[in-house]
């Protein structure tokens, strides 16, 4: 890297960082090896493709163009990116569908495990010019009974305001705008971030690709994700989004739920005298939202 050029986010750099990430991931469960479970799935699987290429003639100049789309996927490391944006909302749905807490939704393939461990009021990471429209999110960890859950957590992550998110993207220091905040002992967490942008698809990959070529667009919706736990409780992965913002209705990922659109409203402005001042502690400082978590227990 020399110091004159600026390093530009790339699809192969994210792909191989959420490549890594998977990898490093350690599920609670492992899929079982089962013989005819792996026989039933993939045996439909490929009964379904070869339906479809009955269905519409398809012909060896499409074959082909698949098995190269394939191969480039792997090359740009685009398989995380690829899979959640397309199937993990089925695989969501499916694992969630006994709840009774609040929603859940896809992961995606940027969330970064241990993130700084943040008191029950705290400021996200961020560098000192961070742009964006300030965010409170405030809100209490509940059980579905309504009792409060002592020792809860928050772990929150997001896109900054161009839509990047650390550790994926050149340029942003390792944990920015990601946190895991530490509820107090009633469950209360205070979080300041700023709202995120919506977030493109890299445009200079295979899924870039494949979006061009079916006319689609790229986008999803503002996000912030979060992983929400306490003791004795079943953990969510959940995203919120923003009221009236671009893409909510059109998520490229389908990940938008009518529970997880957040309305916030100005943050009220000091009751102080000084409003003349002009010292920038009268005016609203950004956006504030309450939003509470209910959690299944384990
Ligand atoms: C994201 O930020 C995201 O949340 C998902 C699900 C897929 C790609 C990028
Ligand atoms: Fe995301």
């Amino acid at each position: 890297m020399t110091d004159i050029i600026t390093e530009q986010a790339t699809a192969a750099a994210s792909g191989a960082t959420a490549t890594e990430q998977f990898r490093n991931k350690q599920r609670t469960e492992t899929a079982d090896a089962d013989t005819k479970r792996v026989d039933t799935l993939v045996s439909e699987l490929l009964a379904a493709a070869r339906y479809i290429i009955r269905r519409h003639k398809v012909t060896y100049a499409e074959y082909d163009a698949l098995k190269s789309w394939l191969i480039q996927v792997g090359e740009d490391g685009e398989w995380p990116l690829f899979l959640d944006v397309w199937l993990e909302n089925a695989v969501e749905e499916v694992a969630s569908e006994n709840r009774d807490g609040s929603k859940g939704t896809i992961e995606g393939p940027y969330y970064v495990p241990d993130a700084p461990i943040l008191p029950a009021e705290a400021t996200l990471p961020m560098r000192d010019s961070e742009e964006g429209t300030p965010l409170l999110l405030q809100g209490q960890v509940k059980g579905v009974d309504g009792t409060p859950l002592p020792g809860a957590t928050v772990d929150i992550w997001h896109a900054d305001n161009d839509g990047y998110y650390s550790q994926f993207a050149p340029g942003l220091p390792d944990w920015n705008l990601r946190g895991t905040v530490i509820a107090d002992d009633q469950g209360h967490f205070k979080i300041h971030t700023i709202e995120p942008a919506p977030y493109q698809i890299p445009t200079d990959g295979s899924c870039g690709r494949l979006i061009a070529a079916a006319g689609w667009h790229a986008w999803r919706p503002a996000h912030l994700h979060l992983k929400v736990s306490a003791p004795g409780h079943q953990l969510i992965t959940t995203q919120l989004y923003f009221q009236g913002g671009s893409y909510v209705k059109d998520d490229i990922a389908s990940a938008v739920k009518p529970e997880l659109i957040l309305a916030p409203t100005p943050v009220a402005a000091d009751t102080d005298t000084d409003t003349d001042t002009g010292t920038g502690t009268d005016a609203g400082t950004g956006n504030e939202v309450t939003y509470d978590f209910i959690l299944d227990k384990a």
